[in-house]
């Protein structure tokens, strides 16, 4: 049965959403032919309605813009119902949750990243953009720690250049210039540096220089311009933040001067770099080879498609590609034409499978993304004492939507979703859970610039509740409802009670401007389960009768390398699991922190802990090092609907039942979750 989502997947392996809300979500993917992995993101055009053009807008800006600190746009899909956006995928996720895991970053650090950010920006602007939503929720790490500037659904291409003055009031306030509240025209650069400004503050920081739970008074402090500035900061940082968060726009620093800042270009014997480094002129060779192969054109065919820049199949594949190659991989397209769905000759079955079979030492690693789950690499040993598990629930980091999962994954596919993602991702790096703090330190009130702002609130408190809403500022025009929150908490302010569902939280979505909530450990309703958790099947083939072959093959492959596989996010429970939950927690930390809280507190009393991925393996041992006690505590994503809680599943290994309870309890109670 074809769905609005059958015509991305001729290309793309959809898997969960990361991120959702309002007119858009974000898929993770794999596109078919590379196993690069990429982000897609599918927005529904009725429910745009007159924000269409706004997409269109965002659409054109990504593909001019090709910048090593802008995301990359791969593909764009249009059908009847849908557009699909196919982009640069970052694992390292969001500035905001890696300034949040530290509290503040190191004015090293954050120089290396500001860098990147003046980079990017300088660049768009030579381009004749403004971007106009700067904050760290629209800035992603990749894989190498690199930063990618996202979301350019409120960017301005002014028609006369950029000293053309705009109107239209956007963007997120708390990063709001005070002439862009204040519905004056303004310039789309000037804009973009105040912004940035408090970017550079919010990194150096940790909380914001402009902060009110009331947008009146928000703005009335942006217009002032008054901030503090912590005695942590360096008189050339506080300089530079100075000159960019000047409240008159022609006293601001520009970004030409930007570059030149003695804090920015510490250690560099030149401004910045704020050139692009990719080059569409250049077609790479081994990549033309590649394709003319699989797409059986001659070479120069080839090139000449390539070069119409259409962002369709062939553009996608040639960037990704490329970027197999540069990370070093094999620069090879990993279907044999007969599986390429769209170009597919009329190859007999023997001659493909020869030629996968006669490359099998090339094969990357990512083959193992496409093959699917062939062996489940958690244990799928059956539990034997369903007594012993129990769960707590909370609100994740990632959003999910996974009713709409269900939608697009074949039967097949989600049967074994839990193993392939097992399979295909890898650990964050930015989040090895040893690097947490739990909680903000305290904002020590140090100099102060042109004022004195009370009640500093940490960074990672703005998202939960008393960060405006976004985007409310904008007079000239409506505002813009793309990826804006499927729900808006009471004007965003304020705790809410949860004891009336499993975590009493509302839906949420990537402007997350998610409810704070209380604690909530009910360890009255600790129970005991029966053995009604549904373990994932064995695993299930994807894909038709050559990729089992292929899996045959690929299974005799190093299965170290699969064995190093660990789940990039927490596996999701099934429904038939609900009935274990017991413990209920409320606060909104994300997986890791909650790992890293789990084993902490497990040292504390006295068990030795391992992390693996999003499991906690506790132990106790006798005086003679003899375990006595052997136990798992997994933080895991609760089922649909309710796939936006985290929760823990613990789960006894060896010992007294009675021990082991009384030991999980004790952990979860004293964890601050
Ligand atoms: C994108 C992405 C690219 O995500 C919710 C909204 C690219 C996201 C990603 C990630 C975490 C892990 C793996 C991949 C372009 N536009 C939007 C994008 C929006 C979401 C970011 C996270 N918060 N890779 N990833 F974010």
């Amino acid at each position: 049965m074809p769905t609005p989502y059958t015509p991305i997947q001729e290309y793309y392996q959809l898997r969960h959403t990361i991120g959702s809300g309002g007119f858009a979500k974000v898929k993770l993917a794999h596109h078919i032919l590379t196993g690069e992995k990429v982000a897609v993101k599918i927005m529904d055009k009725a429910a745009l309605g007159p924000d269409l053009p706004r997409v269109q807008i965002e659409i054109e800006a990504m593909k001019t813009l090709t910048h090593q600190h802008v995301c990359k746009l791969y593909q764009v899909l249009e059908t009847d119902t849908k557009i699909f956006m196919v982009l640069e995928y970052c694992p390292g996720g969001e500035l905001f949750d890696y300034i949040v895991a530290k509290d503040r970053l190191p004015e090293e650090e954050a120089r290396v990243f500001f860098r990147q950010i003046v980079s990017a920006v300088a660049y768009i602007h030579t381009e004749g953009y403004a971007h106009r939503d700067l904050k760290p929720e629209n800035l992603l790490l990749d894989e190498t720690h690199n930063l990618k500037l996202i979301d350019f659904g409120l960017c301005a291409k002014p028609k006369g250049g950029m000293d053309h003055q705009l109107s239209t009031c956007c963007g997120s306030p708390a990063y709001a210039a005070p002439e862009l509240i204040q519905g004056d025209e303004y310039l789309g650069a000037e804009a973009d540096v105040w912004s940035m400004g408090v970017l550079l503050y919010a990194l150096m920081c940790g909380f914001l220089p402009f902060d009110d739970d009331n947008v009146g008074a928000l703005y009335r402090k942006i217009r002032k311009g008054q901030y503090e500035i912590p005695d942590w900061l360096s008189p050339q940082s506080v300089d530079l933040i100075n000159v960019m968060l000047q409240v008159n726009p022609k006293l601001r620093i520009n970004v030409k001067e930007l570059l030149c800042h003695p804090w920015l270009t510490e250690g560099l014997a030149e401004p910045i770099d704020y050139k692009t480094k990719y080059s569409n002129n250049h077609i790479d060779d081994d990549c033309i080879t590649e394709m003319s192969i699989h797409f059986k054109k001659s070479r120069n065919t080839m090139v000449n498609i390539i070069k119409d820049w259409k962002y369709d199949d062939i553009t996608a594949t040639y960037f990704l590609l490329l970027n197999k190659k540069r990370r070093g991989k094999p620069c090879r397209i990993l279907v044999p034409p007969v599986l390429s769905p769209k170009h597919a000759p009329d190859t007999p079955l023997a001659d493909i499978t020869d030629k996968v079979s006669g490359n099998l030492a090339d094969l990357p690693d990512d083959i193992f993304n496409l093959m699917g789950p062939s062996t489940p690499l958690k244990d799928s040993k059956k539990n034997s004492n369903g007594n012993d598990d129990f769960i707590i629930g909370r609100r994740t980091r990632k959003e999910r939507d996974s009713e709409d999962d269900a939608d697009i994954s074949p039967p097949e596919e989600k049967k074994t979703k839990k193993d392939d993602d097992y399979m295909f991702v890898r650990p964050d790096p930015l989040y090895s859970s040893g690097r947490y703090r739990r909680g903000g330190t305290p904002a020590k009130h140090g100099k102060v610039a042109t004022g004195v702002v009370k009640n500093i609130t940490p960074l990672k408190d703005r998202r939960r509740s008393k960060t405006p809403p976004p985007i409310p500022v904008c007079r000239a025009t409506p505002p813009i409802k793309l990826m804006q929150p499927i729900k808006q908490e009471d004007g965003g302010a304020g705790p809410r009670s949860v004891d009336d569902n499993l975590c009493g939280l509302g839906t949420f979505s990537p402007e997350r401007r998610t409810p704070s909530v209380e604690r909530h450990i009910d360890m009255a309703n600790l129970i005991a389960s029966s053995d009604k958790r549904r373990r994932p099947g064995s695993a299930k083939k994807v894909f038709g009768s050559i990729e089992k072959r292929l899996d045959r093959m690929i299974g005799l492959l190093t299965p170290s390398k699969r064995k190093a596989s660990v789940a990039e996010e927490p596996r999701q429970l099934k429904k038939g699991d609900l009935d274990l939950l017991s413990v209920k927690i409320t606060s909104s930390l994300s997986a890791e922190h909650i790992v890293a809280e789990l084993s902490q507190e497990a040292r504390k009393k006295f068990m030795l802990c391992k992390e693996k991925g999003y499991n906690v393996r506790c132990k106790r041992v006798d005086a003679r090092g003899k375990p006595t006690l052997l136990f798992d505590m997994e933080v895991c994503q609760m089922p649909s609907p309710q796939s936006n809680l985290l929760g823990v599943r613990c789960k006894r290994v060896k010992g007294d039942t009675f021990d082991y309870k009384k030991a999980c309890e004790d952990v979860l109670r004293g964890a601050k979750l």
